[in-house]
């Protein structure tokens, strides 16, 4: 069997991407697999506001370019990842005075989707603003312009783009309870008002065991609200070391995340937070935790590769 991920999702009308960051594309052992393995790439970080907007009025592409320009010679979609969001935000944002915010975020949103037109699929227009409670995490963008600054940063990204699909990210929301009810309610609300939302991602950073057991139903009462579904940022973290249950338990979780997305038409793709051990995230912020991905550090398929391939077909 020689189909690689992104083939075998394209046979099911999906795309199978990774996540990538700039320092490690002159890994070429790492390009390699990155170019040939997966149909969608998203850039890990360097489209954040910190690099693209690093102060007020001055905009710089450098660094999302360069992986962009990558995934189009390699014939890969790519989702833009991410305009607003309170991480990796220069702080001159934070003195921004509260009546010129909404002015502020508009620019940003506007110059940074016409800079990409008519290159990305999708953008994650704005991350993570619920609390785990389905409260409004307490950002400076809901403290200086309110509970309306999501509907705005929609409004404005689609006046900037007719076409690229319009996705509200968050993570933690992929089984029901009260984060993603609150997701799912303002989904309902912007649907009957008329804001633009085209999508709902789902970043799925999960624990190996478990996967939460209402995400199918959960896809598919988004799905029925009429926006797309992406699990945008899946990666199955366990408590290291690595032995052969754990790999086997997380195999089992990640054939079971991939069938979730495809009994659900809307399901639209699926992104792994970058697809080797050796660049994720997880053990600087999860110490003790790791291995959370389907290639091992030495780039070696693991368990969950052959189970994503399994669910694939
Ligand atoms: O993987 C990203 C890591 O390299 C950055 O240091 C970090 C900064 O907060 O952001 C990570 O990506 C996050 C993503 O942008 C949003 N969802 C959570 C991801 C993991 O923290």
């Amino acid at each position: 069997d020689t189909a690689t991920l992104g083939e075998l999702a394209e046979a099911k009308g999906r795309y199978f991407g990774s996540a990538t960051d700039n320092p490690e594309l002159p890994d070429t052992q790492y390009t390699q697999i990155l170019g040939s393995e997966f149909s969608q790439i998203t850039p890990e970080n360097t489209m954040k506001w910190q690099y693209t907007e690093p102060s007020r009025g001055r905009f710089d592409y450098t660094a999302a370019e360069e992986i962009v320009d990558l995934a189009e010679s390699n014939g890969q979609s790519v989702r833009g990842h991410t305009l607003v969001w309170h991480n990796q935000l220069p702080s001159w944002v934070d003195d921004v005075p509260a009546g010129e915010l909404l002015g502020v975020m508009r620019d940003h949103i506007t110059h940074e989707v016409d800079h990409f037109k008519g290159r990305l699929i999708h953008w994650d227009v704005v991350n993570e603003a619920f609390e785990e409670d389905g409260s409004r995490r307490q950002s400076v963008f809901q403290q200086k312009i309110g509970d309306s600054y999501i509907a705005e940063a929609f409004k404005a990204a689609r006046a900037a783009d007719p076409d690229v699909k319009l996705y509200y990210n968050d993570y933690n929301i992929e089984g029901i309870g009260p984060k993603s009810d609150a997701v799912y309610e303002m989904v309902k609300s912007f649907k009957a008002q008329g804001i633009p939302i085209d999508g709902v991602g789902m970043q799925a950073h999960l624990i190996a065991g478990q996967v939460p057991a209402s995400l199918q139903e959960n896809i598919r009462r988004f799905a029925d609200l009429g926006v797309d579904v992406a699990l945008t940022e899946l990666d199955i973290r366990m408590t290291l070391p690595r032995t052969a249950a754990k790999d086997a338990q997380q195999a089992t979780d990640y054939g079971a995340v991939v069938e979730a997305c495809l009994v659900v038409s809307r399901c639209v793709g699926i992104t792994v937070w970058d697809y080797t051990d050796k660049y994720s995230w997880v053990p600087s912020v999860f110490p003790g935790q790791g291995a959370a991905l389907p290639w091992d550090e030495d780039f070696a398929k693991k368990p969950a590769y052959h189970a994503i391939a399994a669910a694939l077909n």
